[in-house]
């Protein structure tokens, strides 16, 4: 019997960073991503230039979404993308929100809603945060719905863009 290809699942990644040259940081994070056996890269927002949401005293954050398909479940590409971290310098100090070389958030995974210690589907502050709604809707279809939250559409139209900004390509 013929085996069936393995079933790809469309994701979108939240990439973010503050730390030396973030938007570098960035770019490398993204290559490192794409050239996973297991990943293809569909699409990527431009950089966007994102004021600090959590301690003040930090520096501007850059902040991009990218659309990949996988064949890796939501844990296997957690874990994918937790080394990518550390292999762009990311310590873990414990404090929250606090600056970061590379963060790589799973925002969406499908329509999967799931709500487990190490993984929250959707990304808790996917609806709340103009640096991830912003270049999500930049790549993501019209009429694209958050599960379980409704049409990224409306979020997007009750979000300020409180100083957020489109990088200039490099
Ligand atoms: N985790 C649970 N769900 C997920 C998910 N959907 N994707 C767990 C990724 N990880 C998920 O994350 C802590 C744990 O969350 C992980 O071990 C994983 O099991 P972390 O990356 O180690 O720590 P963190 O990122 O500091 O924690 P947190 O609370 O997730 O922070 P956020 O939400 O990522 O926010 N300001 C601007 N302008 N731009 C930013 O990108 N980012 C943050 C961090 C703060 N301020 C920011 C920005
Ligand atoms: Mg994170």
């Amino acid at each position: 019997m013929n085996q069936l290809p393995p079933e790809c699942h469309s994701v979108y990644i939240g990439l973010g960073g503050n730390v030396a040259n973030p938007a570098q940081t960035l770019r490398s994070g993204r290559i490192a991503l794409a050239g996973q056996a297991s990943i293809q890269e569909k699409a990527c927002s431009s950089l966007y230039r994102s004021t600090p949401m959590g301690p003040a005293d930090q520096p501007d954050y850059v902040n991009a979404v990218m659309r990949i398909e996988t064949t890796l479940t939501p844990i296997q590409l957690l874990d994918v993308l937790q080394a990518i971290e550390s292999s762009h310098g990311r310590i873990r100090q414990g404090e929250r929100w606090g600056p970061r070389t590379l963060d790589l958030d799973i925002l969406l995974y499908d329509d999967l809603i799931m709500n487990e210690s190490r993984l929250t589907l959707p990304h808790p502050g996917v609806t709340e945060r103009e640096f991830v709604l912003y270049p999500l809707a930049e790549i993501a279809p019209a009429g694209l719905c958050i599960p379980g939250k409704g049409l990224l559409s409306d979020w997007l139209q009750r979000c300020p863009r409180r100083g957020l900004t489109v990088l200039p390509d490099v």
